[in-house]
């Protein structure tokens, strides 16, 4: 397993300070042109959050595909991708029959990815939570990472204000412990879906095996990723508390998250789960 923590070299672990450079980002700020980078958007509800996001990525990352992933979200969150899709041709929405998960909706992103021969597959919350500045620093990472994390628990990360109740701070640091043991993962933030992974490692990883539909998908694809030998960097972000709409998570996806992880780690412990990079298997 070849796992490596840390910053990319030449990034700035304080990120862009306050400055939100999605107002005006220098060409530096910017995702350079000739990167091949699918963004994915998971969405259900989230109406009141997703025009003003996807204009906040086009400022960073003017040239990448957009992919919304939406589940007959109730309040048209898919009629407004669809809308925004007619006017901007990198943008593609899919459009599933009704809510299946998080989990399944960004492993349909990575497929999308593979299909698409991407260099690299950017996934973040459609809530604000995951601030669009930081793009450029997760793909500037990966010239040394396969996956670089947007990381809440590395030096110059944090949580914005004191927006968590110490309740979700017990609850995350909880999560994160538990998929730290059960699972061997080595990074600081493995609950966090701000991530960017590059697309021919996840073409390495058998998706038939992933257990995970909701919210245990981002520790257990953090685990796939070292089976087949990822080399994982995390970059400091400072996360927002969701703009519009509601959370939806709840105590029964939390408690299915943790049964999900204590199995593979139970598996771990019976020597079933090795490091592997099998040929790209993907369940349809
Ligand atoms: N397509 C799809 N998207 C989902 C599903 N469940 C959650 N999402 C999206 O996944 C992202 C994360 O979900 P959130 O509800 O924000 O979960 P959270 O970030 O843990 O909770 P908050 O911080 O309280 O917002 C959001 O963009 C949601 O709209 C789902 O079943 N299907
Ligand atoms: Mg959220």
């Amino acid at each position: 397993m070849d796992v490596e923590l840390g910053w990319s070299e030449g990034l700035d672990p304080q990120g862009s300070g306050d400055r939100d450079v999605t107002e005006s980002p220098t060409p530096a700020e910017r995702v350079p042109a000739d990167v091949r980078l699918l963004i994915s958007l998971a969405t259900y509800n989230e109406a009141g959050n997703l025009e003003e996001l996807i204009a906040a990525i086009r400022r960073v990352a003017p040239t990448a595909n957009i992919l919304v992933i939406d589940d007959d979200s109730p309040d048209g969150t898919g009629e407004i991708a669809e809308r925004l899709r007619r006017d901007d041709p990198r943008i593609e929405v899919l459009h599933r029959p009704g809510k299946q998960g998080l989990g399944t909706a960004v492993m349909a992103g990575m497929r999308h990815a593979i299909e698409g021969k991407y260099d690299y597959f950017l996934n973040l919350d459609a809530d604000f939570s995951h601030p669009p500045r930081y793009i450029p620093q997760l793909v500037a990472g990966m010239e040394r990472y396969d996956v670089m994390i947007g990381s809440r628990y590395v030096e110059g990360g944090g949580i914005a204000g004191d927006q968590f109740d110490w309740k979700r701070k017990l609850m995350s640091g909880g999560i994160n412990w538990y998929a730290r043991t059960t699972l061997g993962l080595t990074a600081r933030d493995t609950s966090g879906s701000f991530r960017c992974y590059r697309v021919s490692k996840l073409a390495a990883i058998d998706f038939a095996r992933i257990y995970s539909r909701g919210y245990s998908f981002m520790e257990e694809i953090l685990f796939r990723c070292q089976q087949v030998g990822c080399r994982i960097g995390e970059t400091p972000i400072v996360f927002e508390n969701r703009r519009a709409g509601v959370s939806k998570i709840n105590p029964k996806e939390a408690l299915k998250a943790l049964v999900i992880m204590g199995r593979i780690g139970l598996h771990r412990l019976l020597g079933r789960e090795r490091s592997r990079a099998s040929g790209a298997s993907v369940r349809r």
